[in-house]
């Protein structure tokens, strides 16, 4: 990953902060951005506060025989089901920072996490990746004595309170070395890379790569796919829908998602059920709920648990999708626990057509109407194509709105990965039996066709 920028007389190298869930990477990030001067971490997206892509701080300080040093800090997502992730940014990694929860019940997971990173960054025939061992969580009762890390390890060790920012600059500083002596041997070889200029920013670059991988490598669905029902008792009466009041850990985004709870909050609001166990209500400002039968649980962790699995899957589709929703948890008079999804109405195709052909006749011509509708879901079924799941491409989820065309729709609940459909011939069958419908075959505007 390190490089040589010659316009800027610099050189590039890549601290990867790796480390167990919740071992503190994000908040040493932080801590360390403000001990650097460089102010806000960018964090893609977040559910619960977990790292779902990276956190990223660049930093320009020191000299490297004579050439500028840009650090690249980046942290990995913990959580096993973003493993993809990890890998994608250790393999960029010219040294590493583990930030191990050395705290008495953190110590385990933390062993066997490093002993797996230690494998994970040999490459052969390349110079070494250098790992420091950040051991944080030292002001937790029992933190394990140093003299033990030290001894079984092997690594330099760095001791850390990551919340109060000790210890966080000196790991890195450690870290810089290590990355510049692989710099140094990477010349040596020959094999330093000429970085070319950047044709765009080298965190939405890692973010476009990111969002471009399989998301259920190790077979654990992201999404929920399959959300059990377990064996809950038949609710009475309507479900309850989520408010604001709800407890934070209920709900994603955590902070926008409550604002828009309260936007969409209707005193009078009563859920209605649409097939078995399929409930929506109407909720204040153009927000819609929506909740399948299979997304009550008995169990809380469970409720979560899928509630999670959701925000990931919204954070991955984000790009294409219209971007006032959330995913929330509401809990009923029986004990259990509802997944609902709220969404507030953007107008689609559908809409815009119906009130042009409501609309007086010469203002819009019906062939203008149809051949702006099938421009319109052409453009959607070619910009969709590059999303991560198989978005439903209809006229009614399709946004009027030109830029960015985005989906307006419920988001699916068994999101299939993209398929090699052709879109384009789905939606255009779809125009064309409506023109037939509407119009007759007199009026239809076959140079519209996107085939
Ligand atoms: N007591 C104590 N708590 C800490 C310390 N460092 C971080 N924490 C807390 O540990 C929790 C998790 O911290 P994060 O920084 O989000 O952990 P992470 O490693 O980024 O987690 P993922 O993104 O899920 O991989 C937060 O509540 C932090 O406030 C520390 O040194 N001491
Ligand atoms: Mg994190």
């Amino acid at each position: 990953m390190a490089s040589l920028d010659r316009a800027r007389d610099a050189v590039v190298v890549r601290i990867v902060y790796d480390g167990p869930p919740i071992a503190g990477k994000t908040t040493t990030l932080q801590a360390l951005a403000e001990r650097l001067g460089q102010g806000q971490v960018r964090s893609p997206e977040q559910t619960d506060g977990r790292t779902l892509f990276f956190d990223w701080v660049e930093y320009v300080g020191g000299r490297f025989e004579g050439r500028q040093i840009r650090c690249q800090i980046a942290s990995v997502p913990g959580q096993t089901e973003l493993l993809p992730r990890r890998l994608m940014l250790l393999a960029t990694a010219d040294a590493v920072v583990f930030v191990g929860d050395t705290s008495r019940n953190g110590i385990n997971e933390s062993r066997a996490h490093l002993e797996d990173l230690l494998s994970r960054v040999k490459r052969p025939g390349e110079p070494q990746v250098g790992v420091v061992l950040q051991a944080n969580k030292r002001d937790l009762p029992g933190a394990v004595p140093l003299a033990e890390l030290v001894g079984t390890t092997g690594l330099a060790v760095v001791e850390s309170v990551a919340s109060k920012g000790e210890g966080v600059r000196e790991a890195f500083v450690f870290a810089v070395r290590l990355a510049l002596d692989r710099v140094r041997e990477l010349n040596r070889q020959g094999g330093l890379k000429e970085g070319k200029p950047d044709a765009e920013d080298p965190a939405d670059a890692l973010l476009r790569d990111m969002l471009a991988l399989p998301l259920n490598p190790l077979g654990r669905a992201l999404w929920p796919s399959a959300l059990e029902r377990e064996s809950v008792q038949a609710p009475q009466g309507p479900p309850r829908v989520p408010d604001a009041s709800i407890p934070s850990g209920w709900i994603w985004p955590p902070v926008h998602g409550r604002v828009y709870l309260q936007e969409a909050a209707r005193p009078d609001a009563v859920a209605r059920e649409l097939t078995a166990g399929e409930w929506a209500c109407d909720g204040a400002h153009g927000w819609r709920f929506h909740s399948v039968g299979s997304a009550e649980f008995n169990d809380l962790e469970a409720a979560r648990s899928a509630l999670i699995r959701w925000a990931q899957l919204h954070a991955v589709v984000g790009p294409w999708v219209s971007p006032l929703r959330c995913v929330a948890l509401s809990q009923q008079p029986e004990g259990t626990w509802r997944l609902w999804q709220a969404v507030r109405s953007v107008p689609s195709v559908w809409q815009r057509l119906t009130e042009g052909l409501q609309g007086p006749r010469e203002a819009a011509p019906i062939s203008a109407l149809f051949s702006q509708a099938a421009a319109q879901c052409s453009r959607a079924a070619a910009r969709w194509s590059q999303a991560p799941i198989d978005l439903p491409c209809t006229l009614e989820t399709v946004s009027a709105e030109l830029d960015p065309c985005v989906f307006v729709g419920l988001m699916p609940s068994s999101p299939r990965p993209t398929e090699s459909i052709d879109r384009r011939a789905r939606l255009w069958q779809q125009l064309h039996s409506m023109l037939n419908a509407e119009l007759g075959e007199a009026h239809y505007v076959r140079e519209a066709s996107p085939r």
